[in-house]
């Protein structure tokens, strides 16, 4: 099963953002877009997991989210990877409780290696993909859309659990399956 483990956007961001990806999509319509309710922010790509194993990677997220305190961040701006004028992906960019959000990063990964598993980026970068480029070279439209999203403020996102996820390929792009999700420490388990 090739899984990831992402916090979700909830509600009323993925509404502001399906308005906001219906417009810039229109700048870069040749692009591969997210569907709105399939954005996430990916706290660790694992790749393939045997079936197995996937109770025991649910059960080391459920022990990471116990000891992590809910926190607030804030999603805007923008940002691209790959050659500026010819990005590859284009991305929010999240701000707010980032030493919160990078202790919760590294506690998964600290807990999901006996089990094997490091995830697949040496360095977290936090951010929430919007686009791809379908083009290997990339796609010059990608850099309008994130010089016309620089500066806007789309809200906050209480981060309060942690989902395990399964992806697969669709007839439409990519479809991610929630498989299980923790919520992260509550009042009672603070004290
Ligand atoms: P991305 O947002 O940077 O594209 C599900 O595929 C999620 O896992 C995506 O959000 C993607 O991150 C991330 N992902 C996919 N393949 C990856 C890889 N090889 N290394 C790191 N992250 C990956």
């Amino acid at each position: 099963m090739r899984t990831f483990i992402a916090l979700e956007l909830g509600e009323s961001l993925t509404d502001a953002l399906e308005l906001l990806l219906s417009r810039l999509s229109r700048m870069a319509p040749q692009a591969r877009w997210v569907r709105p309710d399939s954005l996430h922010l990916t706290l660790a790509f694992l790749g393939e997991v045997s079936d197995a194993l996937v109770p025991g990677v649910g059960d080391a997220v459920g022990r990471v989210a116990q000891l992590h305190p809910p926190h607030r961040l804030e999603i805007g701006g923008s940002g691209t990877f790959g050659p500026i004028e010819s990005p590859r992906v284009l991305w929010l960019g999240v701000s707010g409780a980032l030493d919160a959000l990078h202790g919760l990063q590294q506690g998964l990964t600290r807990e999901l290696a006996p089990l094997g598993l490091s995830p697949d980026h040496p360095q977290f970068t936090p951010h929430i993909t919007l686009a791809r480029s379908k083009a290997p070279r990339g796609e010059r439209g990608l850099t309008r859309c994130a010089d016309a999203l620089s500066g806007v403020a789309l809200g906050e996102l209480w981060v309060r659990e942690v989902v395990l996820f399964a992806s697969h390929t669709g007839k439409d792009g990519m479809r991610y399956r929630p498989v299980v999700s923790h919520p992260l420490q509550s009042g009672e388990q603070a004290r």
